[in-house]
């Protein structure tokens, strides 16, 4: 895919702000004199629909290169509009871009870095009163609405998109729920709305022979979610006609489980040679997982093309400033998604949940009649957290508080006077701990960063090199060396993501009880099919573990380690060790710990706490006590998961004498 070039993408930067001073009106007017003679009359602000894809990759849209889906709306609202070849999400996973865009900051700076699960229904929330996108333009007379996913606090939180500046919502808060398209109920501005829709886990494998009848049937029902989401996105704009108004349409789409409406599915049945997915890489088990996946983008572009529809029936589409994105890169080889077959990133390395290119580059593309030039292409360089600034100029109100954004107003009406970034950032503590800095040409990364706490910068040049293949770190050390300076500087630290992993905490030097007479009563779940079983919670082998069932039922906390000592010790502490191999599922965060002598009444217990996500032992002191049996209890996972898993219980204490 080549970058055409573009007069915004190479203009050096200047003084633009001295430039703007001016009214916007009369800016815009230099630029496109004839198109905007026609505006000057009107003194209504422009109506803003911002549409956010979920996991669409760079070139999953036809207007970037993809051949196999179609997506003919997106497609000519590009011709109408301007398409930028070099966005960039705010992170390479959902809630962190969330985040990004809402507040204009990077994720150096954001208060949400990650995907922080709750053990019950959402994410970590917004704190109260966070300078929001939709506060400001609630500021400049706009009524607000965001429809769709969510993702930054859940029902009753201070995350609450009715508290984050959104007049009126509609959608799934969590993120978790939103992997299944037929969801039992949504929330309407904190009202629960009941789907009757059959209640079922969005991850599990078909049972039994995959065309037996009602096999795939199973995991459909009557309400699909992105239909009833368009339905509430044209009633918005409908009813709010008559006003400014501001719509942040996140739709779920193409984000898995795969599952589509027949009617889409049509499309593209039969297309393809395929076999079915059956659900044993997570997600729901789909009878033609490609077709499926296709089907879903362009059901979501048809959407998109009924409310482009309506704009025009409703006289509003000069009024309009439309634009569509994505939150993050395409996926990986889960859910039934086929990377290879549909090459959702193009030419770009890397996937959602790391920072290549492919994890964050995505789709940008924006249609204003009258003041974007129809057809044209940008390589401006901007990200999501440019996206808060750009409406606040647009909208003629300044964002309540800093923002790391440069507002790309400038580019969007084709103005060669576009102030640029001196650099991006971002980082993201899963995976191991990653940071990524684009800073002109050049992309620095570097990974690894929970192992190695200095790990070695990558360097690439994107003008030469986009697929980031030739690591130029030795040719070019002081391009390194001021990557370097920026992935301190660009950040502060977080006290919910932190981006190294603390220390290990230095343990106390109680003596430690021996093992070797230590027999498991019993445990309530145990992972038999790859030989995670509850004896290897304490059989002194740190690499290997129990772990609970995860293939077919899952079974949820709490999960229960009973363990006979074979005599009587005096306990005042314990170890526990995570699984210490490259995953982390099964972490426990909330436990429980019981000492007694009677195995099926330990009473109350001992200890409780939380664990951190870490690859060390965490020790927890308490009070003596005296038994033959322990129990360990999980109540819940780091990542509100059904799983538990232990690598090594260590108790701390005496012998009885
Ligand atoms: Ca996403
Ligand atoms: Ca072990």
């Amino acid at each position: 895919m080549s970058e055409p070039p573009s007069a915004s993408g190479t203009a050096p930067r200047q003084s633009r702000r001295q430039f703007m001073k001016g009214a916007g009106a009369a800016a815009a007017a230099l630029a496109l004199p004839r198109l905007v003679a026609a505006n000057e009359k009107k003194t209504r602000k422009p109506n803003i629909i911002f549409i956010m894809a979920d996991d669409l990759g760079y070139a999953e849209l036809g207007c970037y290169g993809q051949r196999k889906i179609c997506t003919p709306s997106l497609d000519r609202l590009a011709d109408e509009g301007v398409r930028f070849t070099q966005f960039y999400s705010g992170s390479t996973v959902c809630a962190p871009s969330r985040c990004c865009l809402l507040t204009g900051k990077h994720t150096g700076h954001a208060h949400i870095r990650d995907n922080g699960e709750l053990p019950t229904e959402g994410q970590r929330p917004l704190p109260p009163d966070t300078p929001t996108i939709g506060r400001m333009l609630q500021r400049a007379g706009y009524t607000t609405g965001a429809i769709g996913k969510w993702g930054l606090g859940g029902p009753g939180s201070t995350g609450e998109p009715n508290r984050q500046g959104f007049d009126h919502w509609f959608g799934y808060l969590c993120q978790r729920q939103a992997h299944n398209y037929y969801p039992t109920y949504l929330w309407r501005n904190g009202q629960k709305v009941p789907l009757d829709n059959p209640t079922f886990s969005a991850h599990q494998r078909l049972d039994g022979v995959p065309d037996a009848p009602g096999g795939f049937d199973r995991f459909r029902g009557s309400y699909y979610a992105p239909d009833l989401m368009i339905s509430e996105a044209l009633k918005f704009v409908r009813e709010n006609q008559k006003r400014p108004f501001f719509l942040y349409y996140a739709t779920i789409v193409p984000h898995l489980a795969i599952q589509v409406p027949d009617d889409s599915l049509a499309d593209y049945r039969g297309k393809w040679p395929e076999a079915p997915y059956l659900g044993d890489r997570g997600y729901l088990p789909h009878p033609t997982p490609r077709a499926g996946y296709a089907a879903m983008v362009t059901r979501m572009d048809r959407d998109i093309g009924r409310l482009l529809t309506l704009l025009e029936e409703l006289g509003l589409a000069d009024d309009t400033l439309i634009a569509f994105t994505s939150d993050n890169g395409a996926t990986f080889d889960i859910g039934g998604y086929d990377p290879e077959f549909f090459e959702g990133t193009g030419p770009l390395r890397g996937h959602k949940t790391n920072l290549y290119e492919g994890g964050i580059r995505v789709p940008l593309i924006a249609r204003w009649p009258g003041h974007i030039r129809p057809g044209t292409t940008a390589t401006h360089v901007a990200a999501l957290w440019d996206v808060l600034p750009t409406l606040a100029e647009i909208a003629g109100v300044k964002p309540q508080s800093d923002t790391d954004g440069v507002s790309f107003l400038p580019t969007l009406l084709g103005q060669p006077e576009q102030e640029q970034h001196s650099y991006l950032y971002w980082e993201f503590r899963s995976g191991g701990g990653s940071q990524a800095v684009r800073m002109g040409r050049w992309k620095g990364l570097r990974r690894n960063l929970a192992r190695q706490h200095n790990a070695p910068i990558e360097l690439y040049d994107l003008e030469a090199d986009v697929g980031e293949t030739k690591n130029l770190a030795g040719q070019h050390p002081e391009i390194v060396r001021k990557i370097a300076r920026i992935m301190k500087s660009a950040r502060t630290e977080s006290e919910h993501f932190p981006l190294l992993p603390p220390s290990p905490p230095v343990l106390s030097d109680l003596p430690t009880i021996p093992k070797d007479n230590w027999r498991l009563v019993r445990v309530d779940s145990e992972s038999r099919f790859n030989d995670k079983l509850g004896h290897m919670a304490f059989d002194g082998d740190e690499s290997t573990h129990w772990h609970t069932q995860w293939k077919g039922a899952q079974p949820d906390h709490p999960h229960e380690l009973v363990i006979d000592l074979g005599r009587r010790y005096k306990i005042e502490g314990f170890r526990y060790l995570p699984r210490t191999d490259g995953g982390v599922n099964g972490t426990i965060r909330e436990f429980e710990f019981f000492v007694g002598d009677d195995p099926d009444r330990l009473g109350r217990p001992v200890a409780a706490g939380s664990f951190v996500s870490a690859k060390h032992e965490q020790e927890i002191l308490f009070a003596r006590t005296a038994g033959r049996y322990v129990s360990i209890r999980s109540l819940s996972e780091i990542h509100g998961k059904p799983f538990a898993c232990i690598a090594e219980l260590t108790l701390l204490g005496k012998q009885v004498r």
